[in-house]
């Protein structure tokens, strides 16, 4: 072997600390990584993806939604594709690992396979979404929306903190959005979608695990309340008389941790608070808030956001309060593929590891692949499940054993094809 697993997994631990550095931050260790969609830190991450795609003897392209898509093709033109990517975008303050992982880990497996001249049935293409957790836009999945034909054109319109549109943006990026149609794959041509990832739990870790099968991806809400009072001198309105949309706020904020907290399988946040105006001595006019409720079971969820409503209406009417509310997201939850579990199962012990198998309270891109093809994903262990943070770590070691697994599943994929 001119290039083994460990080689591997430490380039890839390379390639990590190197993609880490394109952030807005200044100090990834205290500060995370923060890299955004169609951002400056997006564009220089996408120009090392590029090289080091390159290098590898990958053909490079990047389609109207950024999304940069490296191909390692099949010595048969006409063969169908494996996709295996993740989203190259992080939450502010992130972490290294959440989404670049899963883009690496594959770049890592072409090379491991590319060295030793291991040949398949299929093309490998490998994918950074350009955005998958809506940080900017509130596009949440916009790049594997692109890929799998979901994507709605009124994302474009969606606007960032400064007001600049998804489209103008995407254009600014070097894009034409008015041609992101023609970016979507065909189910024909592709085999599976694969991802890698960080569990962002602690299951893992505590069954001195370095990877798990993912089952299933939860399913999603998101609401936006906007809580309306009256805005007065903090020092002369009488407390009996005052209408103070922050108190509310903080009903609903009570609601929805109550909620989660008495009902199985269901969690939720509210995430983003905004006050107005904001001032020391000013009772508060309006608070604006997100609020997200997630379940593995769709109905348990919608029983739940019903439920939540009713207790949002009874305790601000009670306060003399009124809300706006709007819902901005939905997405049910996504079984992966039973025959891609099993073939990652298999994978994994034949890495010589005991298979556990979880579900993902985290969303990811095969929430939208799912409408393209079948979908699978290996978790990776991260230390004591810290993510959405700057110390979220991963064990180095690990990347060989995921490279192992990936390369042991695409053996197994290259065996199931009809040979040409
Ligand atoms: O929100 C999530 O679960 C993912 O990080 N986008
Ligand atoms: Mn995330
Ligand atoms: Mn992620």
């Amino acid at each position: 072997m001119t290039f083994t697993l460990e080689q591997a997994g430490r380039q890839a631990w390379e390639w990590l600390e190197a993609a880490s550095r394109f952030t807005e931050t200044h100090d990834v260790e205290r500060e995370g990584v923060t890299r955004l969609c169609a951002s400056r830190e997006h564009r220089a991450v996408l120009d090392a993806l590029t090289h080091w795609m390159s290098e590898l003897g990958m053909s490079v392209r990047m389609d109207s939604a950024a999304n940069l898509i490296g191909r390692y093709a099949s010595a048969d033109p006409s063969a169908r594709t494996l996709l295996i990517g993740s989203h190259q975008d992080t939450v502010p303050s992130g972490g290294k690992y959440d989404g670049m992982m899963g883009v690496i880990l594959p770049l890592a497996l072409v090379k491991y396979l590319r060295e030793n001249a291991i040949a398949l049935p299929f093309h490998i293409d490998v994918v950074a979404f350009s955005d998958e957790e809506g940080t900017r836009f509130s596009s949440t999945l916009l790049g594997s929306k692109v890929l799998a034909g979901r994507f709605d054109p009124e994302m474009l319109e969606a606007t960032d903190d400064q007001g600049v549109t998804l489209e103008a943006a995407l254009q600014a990026f070097g894009c034409d959005p008015a041609r992101i149609p023609e970016d979507r794959y065909r189910s024909e041509e592709v085999i599976a979608f694969l991802e890698a990832h960080i569990e962002q739990g602690p299951q893992l870790e505590q069954a001195g695990l370095p990877v798990g099968v993912v089952s299933a991806i939860t399913g999603i809400e998101r609401h936006r309340i906007e809580v309306q009072g009256m805005a007065g001198h903090a020092g002369t309105v009488p407390m009996a008389l005052r209408r103070d949309a922050l108190v509310g706020a903080a009903e609903v904020i009570r609601h929805v941790d109550a909620l989660c907290k008495e009902t199985d399988d269901l969690v939720g946040v509210v995430g983003k608070i905004e006050n107005a105006p904001n001032g020391v001595n000013v009772i508060p006019q309006t608070a604006t808030l997100s609020i997200e409720l997630r379940s593995p079971d769709d109905d348990i969820r919608r029983h739940a956001r019903r439920q939540l409503f009713e207790r949002i209406d009874a305790s601000l009417e009670a306060l003399g309060l009124t809300y706006d509310h709007a819902q901005t997201y939905e997405q049910g939850a996504v079984p992966c593929s039973p025959g891609l579990i099993a073939t990652l199962e298999a994978a994994v012990r034949e890495s010589g590891i005991e298979p556990r198998v979880l579900f993902s309270g985290a969303g990811h891109d095969g929430l939208a692949m799912a409408d393209l093809c079948e979908i699978g994903m290996l978790f990776v262990r991260c230390r004591a499940g810290i993510s959405h943070h700057p110390s979220e770590a991963i064990e180095p070691e690990d990347l060989t054993v995921a490279v192992e697994v990936l390369a042991h599943a695409c053996q197994r994929l290259a065996d199931r094809q009809p040979s040409a």
